[in-house]
């Protein structure tokens, strides 16, 4: 039996009380739900949130004098470089062939904006068989276990609100052929959404207005949900991160695999040369002597809009949000059961239920929400790499209705890409007077997830004719 006093004592202590308000009207269930919910809240820790972050507007943004960053271009430069590459990417594949790697995706975010319901990896993202985005990166886990002949562990992180229907959709699809002792599942933690006087919002009367604690939250995801110590029992030593919404990645790179690891790096990033000066991307930069991103809300538009001598962006360097964990760094991250990331604060709607009953769906934002981000991890590591990467070979994530970044642009990059390697093989494409692609062609990544594989497997002489739809599997 929960001592309700001492509930109501503990957060009149915390000037939380409110959050009971309403308690005695609730049934039974709906009183412990709120009860378990309030028990999950750290109110040490929310006090002093609520004093940093909420009360007072924290400085975001460069504190100091901010650097471009050193990247290792995508194209080696030299023959010396050259000969690097080859040793790195040689040592990559040694990593994935002794079962070091395991792949991690953050799938645990809202998706608002796509205005998909539902898990975003669920949402269908090819262009000839339509494929959804969990499936995607299955696939090419799988290609890549098939070629070590070792099973590569994939750990998911979803939310408390989508890990439900993030497992049945693995189950309703049969893992897409992986095996499900090697899917790990873990949901991430939560936080309250405040008013900018510091009271933690009603969503109703018997629940708290929460939501993901940004995919900063997945480093201690990873360390409480047990899959740290998993990765350690099956002799993972790096972690491939990603996101959800990106169906050109390269989860399981060699060479910049092979980079980090011959670097020593504990954390690594992969870099593209930004779109336009204000592209919605975090920009990595050196300050005080580490590598940091500054995300595109902080960066001040004048430094994100300078130049160089040459005409050139001074901070051209994007992040897209694939990194590379060494598992004991993220090990020592956590160890205190906590990974005290900063938090970054932004203003939203959020509706709750006022101090008379009534449900509030406000206007323009009335509440602050706080997450993590994973890339503050990069200025706790010693050791960094920025391997540069190419646009049109690892980018085009689907964030939007419509417009930049939607379903389209990713379906229309993706043939894009597919016809590029076609054609590098040696393969005719069909194209039309203006150099566009005339087909909707598809490779499997069961069938070739590189360019190198598709040198391999693909039958130059193939045709493909204008209009047809292809897909290679
Ligand atoms: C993110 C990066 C941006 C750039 C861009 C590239 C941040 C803050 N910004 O912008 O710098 O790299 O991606 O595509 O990251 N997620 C969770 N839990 C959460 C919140 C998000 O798992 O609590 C996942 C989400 O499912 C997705 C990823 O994190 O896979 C990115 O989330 P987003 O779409 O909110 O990030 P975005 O596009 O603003």
């Amino acid at each position: 039996m929960t001592d309700i006093p001492s509930v109501r004592s503990k957060l009149q202590a915390h000037g939380q009380e409110h959050l009971l308000a309403f308690y005695d009207e609730l049934s039974e269930t709906a009183q412990a739900n709120l009860l378990e919910q309030i028990a999950s809240i750290d109110f040490d820790q929310l006090d002093e949130l609520i004093a940093t972050y909420v009360k007072h507007k924290p400085q975001t943004g460069p504190t100091g004098g901010i650097q471009p960053p050193s990247i290792i271009p995508a194209k080696p430069v030299d023959d010396a470089c050259a000969k690097h590459r080859e040793k790195a990417r040689k040592q990559g594949n040694k990593l994935l062939k002794a079962g070091k790697v395991a792949a991690f995706v953050v799938a645990g975010g809202q998706g608002t904006r796509l205005g998909f319901e539902g898990p975003k990896g669920c949402f269908r993202a090819t262009p000839v068989t339509n494929k959804p985005l969990f499936q995607i990166f299955a696939e090419q886990i799988l290609a890549a276990s098939k070629r070590t002949g070792k099973a590569i562990p994939w750990y998911i992180m979803a939310s408390p609100s989508n890990d439900v229907p993030t497992k049945a959709f693995f189950r309703q699809n049969n893992y897409f052929g992986l095996d499900s002792k090697d899917v790990f599942f873990l949901v991430q933690g939560t936080m309250p959404a405040f008013g900018f006087d510091g009271k933690v919002l009603l969503a109703k009367k018997s629940s708290i207005a929460l939501g993901p604690n940004g995919h900063g939250g997945s480093l201690q995801a990873l360390s409480q949900s047990g899959a740290l110590e998993d990765m350690k029992k099956r002799g993972i030593e790096l972690i491939s991160y990603f996101q959800v919404d990106n169906p050109l990645i390269r989860i399981l790179d060699p060479l910049f695999i092979g980079l980090h690891d011959l670097e020593g790096a504990q954390m690594s990033a992969k870099a593209l040369s930004k779109r336009d000066p204000l592209e919605r991307v975090g920009n990595f930069c050196v300050e005080n002597g580490k590598v940091k991103v500054i995300e595109y809300s902080d960066m001040p538009e004048q430094l994100a809009m300078q130049t160089t001598e040459d005409g050139h962006l001074r901070f051209s360097a994007g992040s897209i949000a694939i990194h590379l964990f060494s598992r004991e760094f993220v090990e020592k991250l956590t160890q205190s059961g906590r990974c005290d990331l900063p938090f970054h604060r932004a203003d939203k709607k959020v509706p709750y239920v006022d101090s008379d009953g009534n449900t509030v769906k406000p206007d323009k934002p009335n509440a602050v929400k706080l997450e993590m981000f994973v890339f503050d991890a990069l200025e706790l590591a010693d050791k960094v790499v920025l391997l540069e990467t190419l646009r049109s070979e690892e980018f085009s994530p689907v964030k939007n209705a419509d417009g930049e970044d939607s379903l389209a642009t990713t379906l229309h990059d993706q043939v894009r890409r597919t016809a590029e390697w076609l054609e590098e093989v040696g393969v005719t494409v069909p194209r039309d007077a203006d150099g566009q692609v005339a087909a909707a062609i598809e490779i499997s990544p069961l069938f070739a997830d590189s360019v190198e594989e598709l040198h391999k497997k693909v039958d130059k002489n193939m045709q493909i004719a204008s209009g047809e739809s292809v897909y290679l599997s």
